[in-house]
């Protein structure tokens, strides 16, 4: 990570990292999703999707692209960075969204949030915990909608009440922005900043919307039970991406290890 995206990361809580995939990897990505999305009835909000919100879990399941992004080299220069050293995966998952879908509502928004919600930067030293990286399969402009956020949010160390976001946070308020950035690009963000999606605009392809969440090899959000990989796609990872997998715990683990990395599922037993 260089200084640059350090600096803009902490000043805004999210960072744009581009030429991650290829144009390749974005069609592959393209198709396997739309092989495997099914229409939700409610949006993560409650609101009727009405058609316009469709969902496909679990991507490494289908092979690449999705099981190279795991560990992505320009994208763990930064998580490594930001969270620590040592990492766990905690879902792949895409919403495909098509032309005035119901908005993800703003979320987030003060780091007082405890360990997967805390923001902090000493000695040139970030600290946050959940983080995502939304990776962007078409070219998203301006005024398409899509991932949007209030830059530097991620350090309010203040509370409002659900009224009062009413206003401060709405999508055509004063302070959200949609983050526009080409295919390919990783957006990086962390779940402490003040974060959703505003209605998808474009008549002409529906949003696919890619989005992998990583944490602290110690820590854990998501309930991991069905999230975590099955057999079949543990069998095509490498034993370095199965360990993204591991349980949460920072020493005393299985069979007497003190570092988390080596696989705890889907390990070839004949291996020591
Ligand atoms: O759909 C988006 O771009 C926002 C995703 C989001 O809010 C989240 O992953 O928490």
């Amino acid at each position: 990570m260089t200084d640059i995206e350090k600096y803009l990361f902490d000043l805004q809580g999210f960072l744009v990292v581009e030429d991650v995939l290829s144009e390749a990897d974005c069609d592959l990505a393209i198709d396997k999703i739309k092989s495997r999305m099914k229409p939700m009835e409610k949006t993560p909000n409650g609101y009727d999707s009405n058609g316009t919100w469709h969902s496909a879990a679990n991507l490494w399941e289908a092979g690449d692209p999705f099981l190279k992004l795991i560990d992505h080299p320009k994208v763990l220069d930064v998580l490594s960075e930001i969270i620590a050293p040592q990492l766990r995966c905690e879902s792949s998952y895409s919403f495909v969204r098509y032309k005035d879908c119901p908005v993800f509502e703003m979320h987030g928004g003060n780091r007082g949030g405890r360990v997967n919600f805390r923001y902090d930067a000493r000695n040139g030293q970030i600290f946050t915990g959940l983080t995502v990286i939304s990776y962007n399969l078409q070219d998203v402009g301006p005024a398409d909608g899509g991932f949007s956020c209030i830059p530097g949010s991620h350090k309010a160390d203040f509370q409002l009440t659900p009224e009062e976001r009413q206003d401060l946070f709405a999508f055509n308020g004063p302070l959200v922005q949609t983050i526009a950035a080409p295919r390919g690009a990783a957006v990086i963000f962390t779940e402490t900043l003040a974060h959703g999606a505003g209605s998808w605009q474009r008549e002409d392809q529906p949003r696919y919307g890619l989005f992998y969440k990583y944490n602290d090899r110690a820590a854990i959000y998501h309930e991991q039970g069905s999230r975590r990989p099955s057999d079949a796609a543990l069998a095509m990872m490498t034993d370095a991406q199965k360990c993204y997998f591991n349980t949460a715990w920072q020493a005393f683990g299985p069979d007497g290890r003190n570092r988390n990395d080596v696989p705890e599922f889907g390990r070839d037993p004949s291996a020591s």
